[in-house]
């Protein structure tokens, strides 16, 4: 069963302006910003304005825009970091691997021979 949604996660934060963020898109739905422990040059995470948890509770129109705005940060990512290709990656839940709790999609610029950061 999913977990609830905890409004306390950093992520609500940076969308209600509590805390800041190095912002590198944003439309009506989405919001995209760099991570601050990124694994790659370039390493951005995508996330939705409605309040989801993870792909257990995430509503089927909020995903869409998602995947819209991951495509849209995608194409940014590869273009602009002269990337060969991108890694893109999602936790669900503590045993998944999951830190914090509002979904979010990682967009990892990669290079030819350049192993990920752990
Ligand atoms: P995970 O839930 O396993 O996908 O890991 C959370 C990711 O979020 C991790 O790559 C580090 C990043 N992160 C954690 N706290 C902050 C924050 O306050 N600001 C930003 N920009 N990224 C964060």
């Amino acid at each position: 069963m999913s977990e609830t949604y905890d409004s306390n996660n950093v992520f609500a934060k940076i969308l209600r302006g509590e805390l800041p963020c190095e912002k590198v898109y944003e439309d009506e739905h989405t919001l995209a910003f760099m991570d601050v422990m990124p694994r790659a040059d370039g390493h951005v995470l995508v996330i939705p304005k409605v309040p989801a948890r993870n792909i257990l509770d995430i509503p089927a129109d909020a995903l869409a825009h998602l995947a819209r705005a991951v495509q849209t940060v995608a194409r940014a990512v590869k273009a602009g970091m002269q990337a060969d290709g991108l890694t893109l990656q999602q936790f669900n839940e503590p045993a998944g691997g999951q830190v914090v709790f509002h979904i979010h999609m990682h967009v990892l610029p990669r290079w030819n021979g350049v192993a990920l950061r752990p």
